[in-house]
């Protein structure tokens, strides 16, 4: 069983290289933006009050996320392990996490972090928007998600580091390159 946390600013690749070690590993992908933009599509009491706090490119309450997670998590018992994508995202809910688990008798195998420079983010998401049209993708949210993200990076790493699961990957290349870092990293802890 193999259970990755993968982490970094927005738009580094977290849903993109998820896709890809989806299909590679088999892994149950549990992706707390796509959860709560489903619930948003919904129009759920959840997505209603996550949809601010999304559009306004700040973080949804923990407490929300963490019953979320738990909802998918209890679902999906999978032996063949989880991508943990876009979740943890503050040290409250790195701890959750590690309780959670290790309630479950599981563990992280690896931390992976995404590292792309501020401007290349901003150039991905800017790209996005003219596809997706996602609310959060305008300049300014941009800004202010990278600088949100950048005030949790360091204690969140530093959690993962104290367990020595933390592995940075450079984040920048074409997707396949990124790819193939990525997994050697995961195959380096089978
Ligand atoms: P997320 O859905 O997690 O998304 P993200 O950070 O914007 O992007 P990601 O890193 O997945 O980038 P992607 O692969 O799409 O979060 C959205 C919001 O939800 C948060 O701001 C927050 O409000 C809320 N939220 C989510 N989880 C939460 C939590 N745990 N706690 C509280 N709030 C939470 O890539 C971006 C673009 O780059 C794509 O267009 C892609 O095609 C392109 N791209 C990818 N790799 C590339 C490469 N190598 N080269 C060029 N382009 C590339």
């Amino acid at each position: 069983m193999i259970n990755i946390v993968l982490f970094g600013p927005p738009g580094s690749g977290k849903g993109t290289q998820s896709e890809k070690l989806i299909e590679k590993y088999g892994l149950i992908h549990l992706s707390t933006g796509d959860i709560l933009r489903s619930e948003i599509a919904n129009g759920t009491v959840l997505g209603k009050k996550a949809k601010a706090f999304i559009d306004a490119g700040e973080l949804v309450p923990d407490d929300d996320v963490k019953a979320m997670v738990l909802n998918k998590f209890d679902d999906h018992i999978d032996p063949k392990g989880f991508i943990f994508d876009g979740f943890p995202r503050t040290c409250d809910q790195a701890r959750f996490l590690r309780h959670e688990l290790t309630d479950r008798d599981l563990r992280i195998n690896i931390m992976i972090t995404l590292n792309v420079s501020n401007d290349e983010l901003v150039k991905r998401l800017l790209k996005r928007a003219e596809i997706d049209g996602r609310a959060d993708d305008k300049k300014d949210i941009i800004e202010k998600r990278i600088e949100i993200y950048q005030n949790q990076a360091e204690t969140i790493a530093g959690f993962y580091q104290k367990m020595q699961k933390y592995v940075p990957i450079d984040g920048v290349g074409t997707i396949d390159e990124i790819f193939q870092r990525v997994c050697d990293a995961v195959d380096a802890t089978a």
